[in-house]
């Protein structure tokens, strides 16, 4: 596709989304993101000169060092999101409760970000990114965290953005996964990857090689396995390693360990909305046990082990891990 010939993230919701030319409530969810994620892109491209490098000295609800740039970029995406008219809740991995915009009735839609994804990488210009899985809310009563915490199979749609060489905004709905690149020029998001379906083929498998002493027997057989069949590719950036995956063909996989019980990966707005993703382009996401979108959440920021990417893969995975 030329570049003379492609549509914008606009004109394609409102003729391939909606048809009817109207932007609707989630297009509007979908535009809010494009937005932010617009002004995210300038500080990453910025960075040092930007002064937005480094640490703010904050620990968050995770545990971790805050960087300047995950506050810039939550600060941004609950600005847009709040401004979009059509989000009543917020859940953020920066953020310890969730953000409730308001109780509207066309406020019909919750979001669960991750808004940096990918902080170790900041600082040495290596690709991060930005996660988002997006629900309808539920009942017309008080917005509440538990209205939050829904399955990943109630999700309406997900986005992930990849700053990049080039920055990337992926959009899947329950028809189709398409991605758009961002014109530096224009400043508008151009369609270059209609209808993305993850490959058969699957020459990568994506995994922290360093946890290897920590994993189970089961696990451990299942990563000798895939070192026996595939190569190694790992950035440390999840959306980064998952789109190379998703274009290319592989698996990603951070399982559970002695270290982590629980798995590292979020649930609801890392592993929901990476998993919506791969099962519209016709991957899988497993914990090595169970559908990801299948869990019922507890928590707002609770973990999970992931095994995420080729179908056929992902199944021959599982099956080793779980003994299945
Ligand atoms: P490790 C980044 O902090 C992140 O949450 C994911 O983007 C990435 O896949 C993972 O952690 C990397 O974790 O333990 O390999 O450094």
């Amino acid at each position: 596709m030329t570049l003379g010939h492609c549509p914008t993230l606009k004109e394609f919701l409102t003729t391939s989304w909606s048809g009817n030319g109207q932007l609707t409530g989630l297009d509007a969810v979908v535009i809010a993101i494009a937005n932010g994620s617009r002004q995210v892109q300038e500080h990453v491209q910025s960075a040092a000169l930007g002064d937005v490098l480094g640490s703010t000295g904050e620990t968050n609800v995770q545990g971790e060092i805050v960087q300047r740039l995950d506050e810039i970029s939550s600060n941004t995406f609950v600005q847009v999101l709040s401004d979009s008219g059509s989000v009543a809740a917020i859940g953020c991995e920066e953020i310890e409760k969730p953000v409730i915009v308001d109780n509207f009735e066309d406020h019909s839609y919750m979001v669960l970000m991750d808004p940096l994804d990918g902080s170790s990488n900041i600082d040495v210009a290596v690709s991060i990114g930005s996660i988002f899985g997006i629900w309808r809310k539920t009942g017309d009563g008080e917005v509440t965290e538990d209205s939050l915490l829904r399955p990943g199979n109630e999700q309406v749609a997900a986005v992930y953005v990849v700053y990049g060489s080039s920055t990337v905004f992926v959009v899947a709905t329950n028809s189709a996964v398409s991605g758009f690149t961002l014109d530096s020029k224009s400043g508008d998001f151009s369609l270059t990857h209609p209808d993305i379906r993850i490959p058969e083929e699957c020459p990568y498998y994506s995994t922290n090689e360093g946890n290897f002493k920590s994993l189970d027997d089961a696990t451990q057989q299942a990563v000798l396995n895939l070192r026996n069949a595939h190569s190694q590719r790992y950035v440390g950036s999840l959306v980064a390693d998952f789109h190379r995956n998703l274009l290319k063909g592989g698996i990603f996989l951070y399982p559970a360990d002695k270290n982590r019980q629980e798995g590292r990966l979020r649930l609801m707005y890392e592993a929901n909305p990476l998993g919506f993703v791969a099962e519209q382009a016709g991957g899988a996401a497993s914990t090595g046990y169970r559908r990801i979108m299948d869990i019922m959440p507890e928590k707002l920021h609770q973990r999970t082990p992931l095994i995420l990417g080729n179908k056929d893969v992902v199944e021959q995975t599982v099956s080793i891990i779980s003994g299945g």
